[in-house]
């Protein structure tokens, strides 16, 4: 089989405000082969679409492998064990946990790989990852499909930020001084990538939980 990107050793290539981001980490065929492993996840666990708590949708549709799910609804955000429609989420598969592996720095494996997928409108406001235990374990992200330009601010709201378009194959590592600072998804480059045969971007976020 064709050996996939992701069996060299990667190194960062860029770093704003602090996360280090792997530009083109996945070749096309390691990405065809996540593509392949994502939906057979949303086959088990489809993908939905989360209310916040104040009660507006939010634009992407997300899903989860792993010990827990991250969602959202009208009760807040959580970690839960099953998906909102009550079924288990499927295993992290092993191919995921080696890019982990590889760029984590991290001796814990994650327990959630939380599914992202946007369709050309959707977008994601500035947040930070902040409903784990183990702040010293990072966040790795991983981009399937259209381009997303992705803005990195600071550990407190507001201030200065920077922005970048992150491409299919890209992987972000959101950790050490980083862990904790403020980040979106402004827009979404449709028809960018031929990943997906539909298009839209997928971004799997990978996270010790407990
Ligand atoms: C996205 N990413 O790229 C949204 N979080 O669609 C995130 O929210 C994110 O890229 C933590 C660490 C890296 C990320
Ligand atoms: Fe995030």
């Amino acid at each position: 089989m064709k050996k996939t990107s992701f069996e060299n050793s990667l190194h960062p290539t860029v770093s704003i405000r602090g996360a280090d981001v792997y530009k083109g980490a996945l070749n096309r065929a390691a990405q065809e082969e996540l593509l392949a492993l994502v939906r057979k996840i949303v086959q088990a666990a489809p993908l939905y679409q989360p209310v916040m708590p104040s009660g507006r949708k939010m634009s992407v549709r997300m899903s989860a492998a792993g010990e827990f799910g991250w969602v959202s609804d009208a009760k807040g955000y959580r970690y839960a064990s099953v998906h909102p429609l009550g079924m288990p989420w499927p295993a992290i598969p092993e191919l995921i946990l080696r890019l982990w592996d590889q760029v984590s720095g991290c001796s814990r494996h994650p327990e959630c790989c939380l599914i992202n997928f946007y369709s050309p409108d959707a977008r994601m406001g500035m947040h930070q990852d902040n409903d784990e235990r183990d702040f010293t374990a990072p966040v790795v992200s991983i981009s399937l499909g259209d381009d997303g330009l992705f803005r990195v601010g600071n550990t407190t709201r507001g201030g200065k930020t920077e922005s970048l378009w992150l491409r299919s194959g890209d992987i972000v590592v959101l950790g050490g001084e980083a862990r904790l600072a403020h980040h979106g998804i402004d827009r979404i480059r449709a028809g960018s990538s031929d990943l997906l045969q539909n298009g839209g971007r997928l971004n799997l976020t990978l996270r010790v939980v407990t």
